[in-house]
């Protein structure tokens, strides 16, 4: 960890906690960050030349593994020609295409820089289209450094927010509604009191910023219904989802149909890239076809054009899906079992090749069930497996992920550091 470490000292002075993105700093687990130095498949080398099964994979983007020899080739064979324009390309439309065609419910879509900035757009869109203000989003949900949506929940389930990062004026904080995660009744109490008010619903359909949590029916199917009933719009904001599970969005498994939609991670295939994007009617509203302003000088990069269109070609072709979720349900099924037998209050939350560990007894179905779990538990897990060569996410409440790369091999060593770290609890 020399090196990481000298490197960490030397970043303090510069970028600020050292970090590009206050996660990555370790604060949640405590100790310093590793600095990574490379990544080839599942794995990644950190500057001192050790290296991870990684089950971060840069927070979702590298579903393929890292250094993927299509993505590598598609992005190199972009670069050579220029990296950025400012203008249209024939990338930006294929990958536009390819989106679409996998998720139809964006019949129009732009793309951005960052899942934020799909995001913000989304809500601007939305409020123009409704001519409404009020949004509501979920305690533990998470969409993005956007002003309006850094917000907690007020006390009682539909006060509400208050401002849950300074600098955010109140008045922002309070265009938005902080609700309980699978809690209907708390959604429909919200309509009762503030309908005509709200311009959109914005939520995950699988959380996974909470640690993963999944949608119990008939929540999002509820969330669709008030949506519709009272002329708002539902936003599923599937920068984690999408592509995530299966060939398409979370939305398509689930046959729901938001009226907008927001990507990011995996459709830039490891490159800033961010989409959002829904009905037409909703979409010709942004600029240059109407009045909703929205722009970025690398929207719809060349070359994160060509490495998103390289990544979900592959994901077409190859199908690792069945493979990932298999994967990750052997991981979930032998964790639960050694926990069980250690006698440790484990709860492990699985949706497809994503999960989260848990420390506690109560189940995890929302932010205020994540929050009991024992996270100075999470933090020794976490530093015993990274000892070991297994790299989870560094918060508990974030998801771990498979790739298509991990191989029996990888979940071997995973299985074997994991049962020496919860022994040592
Ligand atoms: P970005 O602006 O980080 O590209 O995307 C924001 C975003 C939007 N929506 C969802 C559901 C998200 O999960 C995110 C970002 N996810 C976090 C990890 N949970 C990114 C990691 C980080 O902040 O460093």
């Amino acid at each position: 960890m020399k090196r990481s470490k000298a490197l960490f000292a030397a970043s303090k002075k510069v970028l600020v906690g050292g970090v590009d993105s206050p996660v990555r700093a370790f604060r949640a687990v405590g100790g310093d960050p590793v600095f990574m130095r490379s990544g080839k498949g599942a794995h990644l080398t950190d500057a001192d030349g050790k290296s991870y099964v990684d089950f971060v994979l840069s927070w979702g983007p590298m579903i393929l593994g890292h250094a993927h020899p299509a993505v590598v080739r598609a992005a190199e064979g972009a670069l050579r020609k220029g990296s950025s324009f400012g203008a249209p390309t024939e990338e930006e439309l294929r990958l536009a295409e390819a989106v679409r065609e996998a998720l139809p419910s964006m019949e129009r879509l732009r793309f951005t820089s960052s899942g934020t900035e799909a995001v913000m757009s989304a809500l601007r869109v939305a409020r123009a289209f409704t001519g409404r203000e009020l949004v509501i989003k979920f305690v533990g949900g998470y969409h993005g450094h956007v002003d309006s949506l850094l917000v907690a929940a007020g006390s009682g389930a539909t006060t509400l927010g208050r401002p849950d990062s300074d600098g955010v004026p109140a008045a922002w904080a309070k265009t938005t509604l902080c609700l309980p995660y699978n809690d209907v009744a708390a959604a429909q109490k919200a309509f009762r009191e503030h309908g005509r008010r709200i311009a959109a619903v914005i939520v995950e359909p699988v959380a996974a910023n909470m640690g993963v949590v999944a949608p119990e029916p008939p929540f999002l199917e509820a969330l669709r219904e008030l949506t519709r009933k009272n002329k708002s719009l539902l936003i599923f904001d599937e920068v984690i989802t999408g592509f995530r599970f299966f060939y398409g969005g979370a939305q398509t498994g689930m046959r729901i149909t938001p009226d907008l939609t927001t990507l990011g991670k995996i459709v830039g295939g490891g490159f800033p890239v961010g989409c959002y994007g829904g009905r037409k009617e909703i979409m010709d509203l942004v600029a240059p076809l109407g009045p909703v302003y929205q722009a970025g000088t690398l929207s719809g990069n060349p070359v994160a054009m060509a490495a998103g269109l390289a990544t979900l070609q592959v994901l077409k072709k190859d199908k690792p899906y069945a493979r990932m979720a298999e994967m990750a349900r052997v991981i979930v099924t032998e964790l639960r079992g050694m926990a069980r037998f250690k006698g440790l209050p484990v709860q492990v939350n699985h949706v497809a090749s994503m999960f989260t560990v848990f420390f506690t007894e109560t189940p995890v179905r929302d932010f205020a069930t994540a929050k009991t779990s024992d996270t100075r538990m999470y933090g020794r897990f976490f530093h015993a497996l990274l000892e070991r060569g297994v790299y989870f996410p560094p918060a508990q409440f974030e998801a771990a992920m498979l790739s298509a790369a991990h191989s029996k091999l990888d979940l071997e060593r995973t299985l074997e550091a994991a049962a020496r770290a919860l022994r040592r609890l």
